[in-house]
């Protein structure tokens, strides 16, 4: 592993001459070299609203009320930091350049205030070329000092150099109080699905000492969006080291893994990002399930709810220790029922999913202690019934002067057919608490509304936006997207 000193971080002049240097690639590539502000990040905080007294309307009035409370907020606060200028990258993407973005505040009339267009009738690439030979042969330019490079998630090396990037400097909350912290057996196992690429794990490096400083990476996924197969892939890990933000290398990233795409003959792209760029297809919000409650009140994850002591919080948010619906972990030979029950599942309920063979679900979806945990129940004549899973995304707790880690699980996909989603659910909760988890996630997609109010998920305050590269198409809404990226 290479070792990494101050002297990797560019003094700063040096900086400038990165700043220069990138912002010129951008012009080279058709763009202006004006400076963004500060990019805000996704939320991973609990808002802690005191939903118990409540009941059905008013809960779902307060959701609403909240959602379209704090919609609004976060486009003006990402409206005031870009000072309201355009966006000077994305401007120049094939992407939906304004839409009406589809949440539970799109009945709001007062949602003019976001971008609000025609939405598109027919579905279709925005770039129509589909051209090998058109595109750059080239990579893109790389400032003095800094290379591209591969990152082998079957080398250690690489994958604890990818690791400390991201546990340094990926995505926070915006009070800097939690920071996700990706295992390097997470990274490795989301980034060597079947039939990945090496050269679509891009990586930054300083030239000198080996150290990286950006990543971005994209793994090959058949994802269907309405009517549509897209042999496309999925974006993930774009991140660039605190001591190079704001210098537009984060364009640059986006377009060299996108030549590297390209140059394979696929020519769209899902990715999800806490920040509202142009456009989103879905919006999704987080719920979260206290489980280890005190943990969560000291670390300011949560708070106890005004007028409630500790104890009695604690108290309500109490489960049993047993699961009550049968469930044993997946196994090799359910690969086949499992792919067969999520496909069908996905197919019928989502507009914006992924279609899985048998060899990506034995990747993605059989159990692997720590990253991924998946149970099924087996119903009559050795026939597979429900499936249930979630995966590990800790988060590091940057301000606390004991809890460094906050042990968070989220939920991946699940059918049920001889059990409500909620039952399903109520076992997974049991089972993760007994695996040492503090909160369980989940977002408001697929059947998962279904289940909140009843297992007492309170509403989040991170959205997730869902996107598209290259692709139009009209908005999707949270429980019609069936597609999770990790
Ligand atoms: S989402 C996770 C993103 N990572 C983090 O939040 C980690 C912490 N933050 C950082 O590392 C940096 O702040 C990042 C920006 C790297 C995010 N998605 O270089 P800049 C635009 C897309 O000066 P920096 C994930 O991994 C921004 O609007 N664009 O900024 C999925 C502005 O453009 P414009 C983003 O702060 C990623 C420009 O970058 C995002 O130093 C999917 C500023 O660049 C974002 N999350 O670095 C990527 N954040 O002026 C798209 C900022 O136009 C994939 N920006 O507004 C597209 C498909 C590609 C493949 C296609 C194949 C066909």
């Amino acid at each position: 592993m290479a070792h990494f000193t101050a002297s990797d971080v560019p003094t700063p002049g040096a900086g400038d001459e990165l700043s220069r240097s990138v912002e010129k690639m951008e012009i080279d590539d058709g763009s202006s070299g004006e400076k963004a502000g500060p990019v805000p990040t996704e939320v991973v905080k609990s808002a802690a609203p005191d939903i118990s007294n409540m009941n059905t309307e008013q809960l779902k009035a307060y959701i609403l009320q909240k959602q379209r409370e704090e919609v609004m907020a976060k486009m003006a606060k990402q409206r005031a930091k870009k000072g309201n200028k355009s966006h000077k990258f994305w401007n120049t993407q094939p992407v939906d350049q304004s839409k009406s973005i589809m949440t539970e505040a799109k009945d709001n009339e007062k949602q003019s205030a976001t971008a609000v267009a025609a939405e598109p009738i027919v579905s279709r690439p925005l770039d129509p070329n589909t051209d090998i030979a058109k595109v750059k042969q080239d990579p893109y330019g790389m400032p003095a000092g800094y290379e591209w490079c591969e990152l082998d998630m079957l080398n250690e090396d690489d994958v604890s150099a990818l690791y400390k990037l991201l546990s340094e400097n990926y995505v926070e909350d915006d009070d800097a109080t939690f920071r996700f912290d990706y295992s390097a057996d997470f990274l490795q196992w989301a980034l060597t699905v079947p039939g990945y690429r090496k050269e679509w794990h891009v990586g930054v490096r300083v030239a000198k000492t080996g150290k990286l400083m950006a990543s971005i990476t994209a793994i090959p996924a058949n994802v269907q969006v309405r009517d549509h197969a897209l042999e496309s892939v999925e974006i993930n890990f774009l991140c660039v080291h605190k001591k190079l933000r704001e210098k537009r290398l984060a364009p640059v990233l986006i377009k060299e893994v996108t030549r590297r795409v390209n140059l394979t003959g696929r020519w769209q792209a899902a990715y999800t990002a806490g920040v509202v760029i142009p456009s989103p297809i879905a919006r999704t919000r987080y719920f979260h399930r206290n489980l280890q409650v005190r943990k969560l009140c000291e670390i300011g994850f949560s708070a106890v709810p005004k007028g409630k002591r500790l104890e009695d919080h604690v108290k309500e948010l109490s489960i049993p220790s047993t699961p009550k619906h049968g469930l044993r972990p997946m196994e090799s030979k359910d690969v086949t029922q499992v792919t067969a029950l999520l496909n069908t599942y996905l197919a019928g309920q989502s507009k914006l999913h992924q279609v899985f063979d048998e060899v990506e679900v034995a990747h993605l979806m059989l159990p692997r202690p720590g990253v991924l945990e998946s149970y099924v129940k087996d119903g009559s004549g050795g026939k597979v019934t429900d499936f249930g899973s979630y995966y590990h995304l800790p988060s590091s707790v940057m301000k606390h002067p004991t809890h460094k880690k906050l042990n968070a699980v989220y939920a991946y996909y699940n059918v049920a057919t001889s059990m409500t989603m909620t039952e399903l659910l109520s076992d997974l909760l049991i089972l993760a608490k007994n695996n040492h988890t503090d909160v369980f996630n989940a977002l408001n997609v697929m059947q998962n509304g279904e289940f909140f109010e009843e297992l007492q998920f309170g509403p989040g305050d991170g959205f997730l936006q869902y996107y598209i590269y290259n692709w139009t198409t009209k908005s999707i809404e949270a429980s019609e997207v069936g597609l999770v990226l990790t």
